[in-house]
């Protein structure tokens, strides 16, 4: 498959002015929908013991799985019901202050376009089983649901300020990487889209020796560098999603503050603050 044929379904409809497009549903081939479903059932088998309960639980409320690429409006309403948000559709990355202005209202902007079938594990842009199936799950949990909301808050304001790099550190090493402790304290659970979208990284993130995983703090994690390109080199772990939304809420300059006197790391380094994670065997699929 060539650019072309990966971007097949791209609407060509006109493009609003917060960049939201119609999904065109009905355009989807079954190609695509067959593709959906594939990926769909791979990745949930990879998750059964992988993913964190929040997420397993919003796959079935929100009925994932119910034949080929969701439809959003539909989906929306499910999402709605259980925490106010909604999905709606653009055509690809949307510039960051039209991304944050959805999230401050509660609609997620979603990558209306699938893969194609020469790139199933993992592609830069956001395609619709990157948001949907990865991020869409976890805006059913009321506390994560109320995390993002108020990520698009403090981006409004720090586009305001000229300074958005330390908030997306943020969001990229929670909401697309994050890890999560398990019920029984020393096991690990995935809850970044990043990871739950792609079948290698969700091995990787939990079983491979090669990167760290380390106690989430906020301001440490806003001091750390990250690339887009390969399998990630750290992990922060949190102990719940109260502990995002607490990062966020109230006074952020003493975030800001913090963040901004320690040195900026490479995802390789480790502090002496670290809270380092002992892997432990995890149960196998
Ligand atoms: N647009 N569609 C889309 N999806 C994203 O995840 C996204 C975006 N624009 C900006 C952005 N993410 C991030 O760079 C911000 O969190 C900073
Ligand atoms: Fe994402």
């Amino acid at each position: 498959m060539d650019a072309t044929a990966r971007h097949s379904h791209r609407p060509h409809g006109p493009i609003a002015d917060d960049y939201t497009i119609d999904q065109a549903w009905e355009r989807y081939s079954p190609a695509e929908h067959a593709r959906w479903d594939l990926l769909h059932a791979r990745q949930v088998r990879m998750l059964r013991q992988r993913a964190c309960p929040e997420f397993l639980q919003a796959l079935d409320r929100l009925a994932l799985s119910d034949g080929g690429i969701p439809h959003f409006g539909r989906l929306s309403e499910r999402l709605a019901a259980r925490t106010g948000w909604q999905v709606v559709a653009v055509p690809d990355l949307v510039p960051d202050p039209v991304f944050f202005e959805h999230l401050a209202n509660r609609r997620f902007p979603a990558g209306a376009f699938i893969r194609g079938a020469d790139q199933l594990d993992y592609l830069q842009e956001p395609d619709v089983f990157h948001d949907v199936f990865g991020h869409v799950p976890m805006l059913a949990d009321p506390v994560f649901a109320d995390f993002m909301q108020a990520y698009g808050a403090a981006g409004l304001a720090a586009a305001r300020a000229g300074r958005i790099d330390r908030l997306a550190r943020l969001y990229w090493y929670t909401v697309e990487f994050g890890l999560v402790r398990g019920s029984r304290g020393d096991d690990l659970r995935i809850y970044g889209a990043g990871i739950l979208s792609s079948a290698r990284e969700s091995v990787y993130a939990l079983e491979d020796p090669a990167p760290r995983r380390i106690g989430f703090r906020a301001d440490r994690v806003m001091r750390t560098r990250y690339r887009i390109d390969d399998l990630q080199q750290v992990y922060f772990v949190i102990d719940d999603f109260d502990q995002l939304l607490d990062s966020l809420q109230g006074d952020r300059e003493p975030l800001y503050a913090r963040a901004a006197a320690g040195p900026e790391l490479s995802p390789e380094a480790v502090e002496s603050d670290d809270m380092l994670h002992i892997l432990h065997a995890q149960a196998a699929e």
